[in-house]
């Protein structure tokens, strides 16, 4: 169910909970302004989803709301996550939905990485 992503941020979405270590996940990064885990519906042979430490409901938030630190910090774990993952080359797509139109299900910004096949021109 896509959600409405000017509601306030609430901390029972599941990705907080997996921040809090309430849920488990598949880490592959972590530090102190982002967490990265494997999608638990793959749509490539990598799909890690990278997500801000902090309490933002969407990336529209994140941007207007976020110090410079938190997003600088954000912006260098998503180049890491897939720099260690061996993607640069041949390649991959980052995603954020945002909102109903976009069918962001989770009120936790979340930035996807995909790779390891072909993408095609878009992801629709
Ligand atoms: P979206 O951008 O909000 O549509 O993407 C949500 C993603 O979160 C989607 O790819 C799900 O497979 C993924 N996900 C997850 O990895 N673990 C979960 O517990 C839940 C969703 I709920």
């Amino acid at each position: 169910m896509p959600i409405d992503a000017t509601l306030p941020y609430d901390d029972a979405n599941i990705f907080a909970r997996i921040l809090r270590g309430e849920i488990p996940c598949t880490r592959v990064y972590e530090d102190d302004h982002a967490l990265a885990f494997n999608d638990i519906n793959p749509q490539a042979p990598h799909h890690v989803l990278v997500i801000p430490t902090g309490r933002y409901v969407s990336w529209d938030d994140f941007s207007a709301n976020a110090s410079d630190a938190e997003i600088s910090g954000f912006v260098r774990a998503v180049g890491a996550v897939a720099r260690a993952a061996g993607l640069v080359e041949p390649g991959y797509r980052l995603l954020a939905n945002v909102g109903g139109d976009a069918h962001q299900e989770v009120p936790h910004l979340h930035v996807h990485i995909f790779g390891g096949r072909p993408l095609g021109p878009m992801l629709a």
